[in-house]
């Protein structure tokens, strides 16, 4: 299929013909096709576990380019800078997906690659890498006044003004940017790369298109293959470990070494402890009938750590001190836990690798509460889908002040 698709490009653009290398039947020269590459990025204000969900999209679509065989794509992973809920650095700091997830095996559902590993793949000839051709994309600016929902994209004058340079380098750039409005789903961009030549293509605010099916066997194949860097998963066992008295063993909470192997089970027990995501600050304000105050979110936890006879509660917060000691106040009469980093792992990994380490302590409870439509939540609440879990442990959140009883949150149920 590809050797074939080979003679017909050769035949018919000759100039693609130098740009074509390596071999893929070691007498026959030539015709391997060339790799292409797709970068995307994201809007810059969107949160760390938002964007984790962009990189679903993106990664299901590149998946589906290599399976339908006739295109070498390798998607190009956007460097972690200047996030918006992260203590900032004066130099945007480009941290790469290794530090957080584990890339080989991302790489076993995408053919996934760090911006790092593709400058030294293209090894340009000048200073400058020059993208091929980037897209920005957007929203319709006529559609919730004309009502037309069809799917659809074309080129448009730019909503917004542009910049040039791309992943806050200054050596990224193009010559070739186009506003592409969009509405519809991440696989329509397929056809634009099946239309092109470019060696590189970007998709800027790749948040625009949705998701192909949110929740089917792929979307969950791609989050499996999301594990997270080891070392921060050894961190949290430690601290599991040492302080929460839960081991993987003991808890039911065993997944094979590749996600491949893993398979749909309802019967994990987890360690003996409630686990709360208590999201504030933005929150507090921007969703004040669902957050509630932290004197009714200790009610709530001693409610629920009385039911469930449990007497160690982690909280995963981004809670002020004043407000964490306030909580641990009004819960005296039990062990309350938070991670604290030391120095080495908060410099090394920074406000984003300590998140991670207390979402995983989170996903191993007995229990877990979140706050309502935090992503922080939902990614925990995917990780218990992986880990096995009832669902009854996992789908529930702190109610706000006015909503005793609230409903539980809607349950995105794992699939294989
Ligand atoms: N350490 C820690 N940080 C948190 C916690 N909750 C939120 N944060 C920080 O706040 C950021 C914002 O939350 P995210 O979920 O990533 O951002 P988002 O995608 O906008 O999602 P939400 O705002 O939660 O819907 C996180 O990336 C963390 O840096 C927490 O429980 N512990
Ligand atoms: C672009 O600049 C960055 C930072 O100065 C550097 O690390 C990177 O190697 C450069 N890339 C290329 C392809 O020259």
């Amino acid at each position: 299929m590809i050797y074939n698709c080979i003679l017909i490009v050769l035949t018919l653009i000759p100039q693609f013909h130098a740009s074509l290398e390596g071999v893929c039947d070691k007498d026959v020269k030539g015709c391997e096709l060339k790799t292409r590459y797709i970068l995307y990025d994201v809007n810059p204000p969107e949160g760390f576990n938002l964007r984790r969900d962009v990189y679903l999209r993106y990664g299901i679509f590149v998946h589906k380019l290599v399976q339908n065989n006739d295109i070498n794509v390798k998607l190009v992973l956007p460097p972690w800078s200047r996030m918006f809920h992260w203590k900032r650095s004066e130099e945007p700091e480009h941290l790469p997906w290794g530090l957080f997830f584990d890339i080989d095996s991302m790489q076993k559902f995408a053919p996934v690659i760090e911006l790092y590993t593709f400058f030294n793949e293209l090894k340009p000839t000048y200073g400058d890498v020059i993208i091929d051709e980037v897209y920005i994309l957007q929203h319709y600016q006529d559609m919730f006044t004309s009502g037309n929902f069809e799917d659809k994209m074309s080129i448009e004058d730019c909503n917004e003004q542009i910049s040039t340079n791309f992943f806050h380098y200054d050596n990224i750039t193009s010559h070739n940017i186009k506003c592409l409005s969009f509405h519809g789903f991440t696989s329509q961009l397929s056809s634009l790369v099946h239309k092109s030549e470019a060696q590189t293509i970007l998709f800027d605010h790749a948040e625009v298109p949705l998701h192909d099916r949110f929740g089917d066997r792929t979307y969950w194949e791609c989050r499996r293959s999301m594990r997270f860097n080891k070392e921060l998963i050894f961190i949290a066992n430690e601290f599991r470990r040492q302080f929460l008295n839960s081991m993987d063993e003991k808890d039911g909470t065993i997944l094979p070494d590749d996600w491949r192997n893993e398979k749909l089970r309802r019967n994990a027990l987890g360690g003996p402890y409630l686990s709360v995501h208590l999201r504030r600050r933005d929150f507090v304000w921007g969703r004040p009938k669902h957050v509630p105050n932290i004197k009714n979110a200790a009610n709530q936890i001693q409610e629920k750590l009385h039911h469930l006879q449990l007497d160690n509660v982690f909280i995963a917060t981004d809670a002020s001190n004043k407000e964490y000691e306030e909580l641990k106040e009004h819960l005296s009469n039990f062990n309350v836990f938070k991670y604290n980093p030391n120095k080495e792992v908060k410099k090394k990994y920074k406000d984003g690798g300590v998140a991670i380490i207390e979402q995983i302590i989170c996903s191993y409870a007995r229990y877990f509460m979140g706050t309502y439509e935090s992503t922080f939540s939902f990614r925990i609440q995917e990780e218990r889908e992986i880990l096995g879990f009832p669902e009854s442990t996992t789908f529930n959140r702190l109610c706000g002040n006015e909503e005793p009883n609230c409903e539980k949150t809607s349950m995105w149920r794992i699939e294989y």
